[in-house]
This record gives structure tokens, sequence and C-alpha cells, in this order.
């Protein structure tokens, strides 16, 4: 017997990669619903080859036997539907923000902490981490290991679909019409300058320190999922590129570290593939990793100005590693190990 799945925000850009994903990778799922908001009720959404699911409201939706609820509605939708749904005893995986800081509530990478899962019993919730987060714990999950980490600096270049599909709208108008003569102002709604051939320093809000919210989660994420002893200096920056976000990350670590070793334990690390030639081509890009699974590093070097340091690149899918996939992985582990049928 499979289980009962439903996945709130299953119109957006992260919903729709669920869907998707626990079909390629036959989630052991008996009913799988899909749930929106009321505009979207009857909407049909495609599941697997030949299966159409037809949206229905969040709203009155009763979860009473669900139960698995991969969640991406938006924080404030998730933060009113995300504690009902774990309340009628459905298990929530959920994609936003809302509740990842919450000690109550494991942050999880399945390749990194997948431990923290079986806390998912205090409140029926396990957050996923923000997209940037998580491809940076895969690949400093192997080092910190083996090195010891003890200070980051990551400067992010992360595409635009992490804005969701407006984001994307935009970047696609804005690009057409700079080249149709349009000026770029009549076309800017969501970013907040031109995004077509720029790069924008500043994604989510401001905090009081000067940071971004966007560069305060990749701070206190990692010191939930990988270690709080490790300093995280973050720079996050959107780029033109439609999907997956690359990151140059640069570490200090507490045992001496050279290139060799460091690329060994990569190698040997779930879900990173490090692709490394000193020569062209020899290196992951944005384009190259949409629509895969894995987190790839590049470009690993020995930073010699500190005393243990190392730099590389890295670039993973932020709708599939960085947000559906991940959720879905959770989801794999939780039926594996917790919620026996
Ligand atoms: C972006 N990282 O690229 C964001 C999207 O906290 O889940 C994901 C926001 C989050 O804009």
């Amino acid at each position: 017997m499979g289980y009962k799945v439903a996945v709130m925000g299953a119109t957006g850009n992260v919903g729709r990669e669920m869907l998707q994903i626990m079909a390629e990778r036959n989630f052991p799922a008996d009913e799988v619903v899909a749930l929106a908001s009321r505009r979207s009720v009857g909407r049909e959404i495609s599941y697997g080859e030949d299966q159409i699911l037809k949206v229905q409201d969040l709203d009155t939706f009763d979860f009473t036997g669900t139960d698995i609820v991969l969640s991406s509605p938006g924080g404030a939708i998730s933060a009113k539907y995300s504690p009902r749904a774990a309340e009628a005893g459905a298990v929530v995986v959920d994609n936003t923000s809302h509740f990842r800081m919450d000690p109550d509530i494991p942050l999880v990478v399945p390749e990194v902490n997948p431990e923290a899962i079986a806390d998912y019993k205090k409140k029926g919730i396990i957050a996923n981490p923000n997209c940037s987060t998580i491809q940076m714990m895969v690949a400093l999950k192997p080092l910190h290991d083996e090195f010891g980490i003890e200070r980051v600096i990551v400067s992010t270049y992360q595409s635009v679909s992490g804005g969701g599909k407006d984001a994307m709208d935009e970047l696609f108008e804005q690009t057409k019409g700079i080249f149709m003569n349009k000026p770029a102002s009549e076309t800017k709604k969501k970013f907040t300058k031109q995004i077509a051939f720029n790069c924008i320093p500043h994604i989510d809000v401001f905090m009081d320190d000067g940071a971004t919210k966007e560069e305060w989660k990749m701070k206190v994420e990692t010191a939930k999922i990988l270690d709080p002893n490790i300093k995280v200096h973050a720079n996050c920056c959107r780029v033109p590129a439609f999907i997956g976000h690359a990151e140059y990350i640069n570490i200090e670590t507490k045992k001496p570290i050279d290139v060799a070793r460091a690329r060994e334990v990569m190698q040997a690390q779930d879900g990173l593939v490090v692709v490394d030639h000193h020569e062209d081509e020899g290196y992951v890009t944005q384009v190259e990793c949409a629509g895969e699974d894995a987190t790839y590093v590049s470009r690993i070097r020995k930073d010699d100005t500190v005393e243990n340091g190392l730099s590389f690149w890295c670039v993973s899918d932020n709708l599939r590693k960085g947000a559906a996939l991940n959720t879905v992985q959770i989801a794999e582990v939780l039926v594996r190990d917790h919620l026996k049928k």
C-alpha cells in the first residue's frame, strides 16, 4: 500500500517540479492531490506520463488521511496551512522560509544531516532550506568532515527562477524589449533594477546590519544544518540566468587543506559531482546544471592568502536540488525510515 500525498502550491515553479520529480523517481504514492489557491481550482496539471490532476482548493481541503504534504505555497500561506495539515496527522515537508529557524522543526539536506528528520515528531513539520544554502551544504559537508571548516566567504550568482515564474517572465520580456528599443523601465516589475544584461546585488529584503535576508539565510541555515561554529559571510547577487544558482565559495579550515585530498573527499560525497579540468569547457555552468539532480563543483584551487584556504565554483539547479528534489528526497527518507506502511 502506498501513501496519500498532497502538494501545496502545486501550480508554482517549485510545486510543478515536485510533481514531476515524484513521478520521475516513482515515489510510492497511491493518491496525489494538487492544492492551490481558489483562483486555480479546476486547472489541470500533469503528473507523470499519463495522469492529469485537477487542482483542488487549499482553503477547504480536509487533510485527514493524507500521509505527506509537500509544501511550496509562499511563507504566509504555509504558516497557516502547514500546522493545519500536521494537526490532521500529515507530515509536512515545507519549502518556504517560514519554519526554518524554529528550534523544534528540523532543517534538512538528506546527504548532510538525515538524522535530523526524526525530529519531525515534535511538530509534524520538516523544513527545506533555501536553495543557495542547500547546494553549499552538499559541497561543504565532506570538506568540513575532513578538514574542519572555520570560515566561509560565498558570493552567489543566482538565477531569476528563484524569484518565481513572474521573475522569469520579466527577464524574458525585458531582454526581448531591449532588442526592440523598448526601455527596460517599461518591463521592470518584480526586480528593483533592470535584470536583462545586468546583475543586481540584492535578493530579498534588507536587514538592520546591511545584509540582505538571502545573505542572512545562508549564514543561519549553515549554522543549523552543518555546524554553529562555522562563520559565514555571504554576498548574494541576481544574474540574468533562467535556472541554476552558481556560487564561488572560499573556505578556511582548521587542518591543512590540499587540492588533491579536497577533490577526493568531494568526489566521494553523495549528490556531488566534481568536473574540474584546467581547459576550455572544463567546468560546469548554470545552463548545463538545469534539469540535473547533482550539485557540481569546478575550479578547485588553493587560496594562498590564508594559511589553510581553498576556493571553488559550485552550481546546482535551484528548482530541483535547491527546492523540489530536496523536498522529495526528505519524503523518501520519511517513508523509508519513519512512516512505514
Ligand atoms: C532566490 N533563494 O533565489 C531565493 C528563493 O527562502 O526559499 C528561495 C527563497 C526561500 O530568490
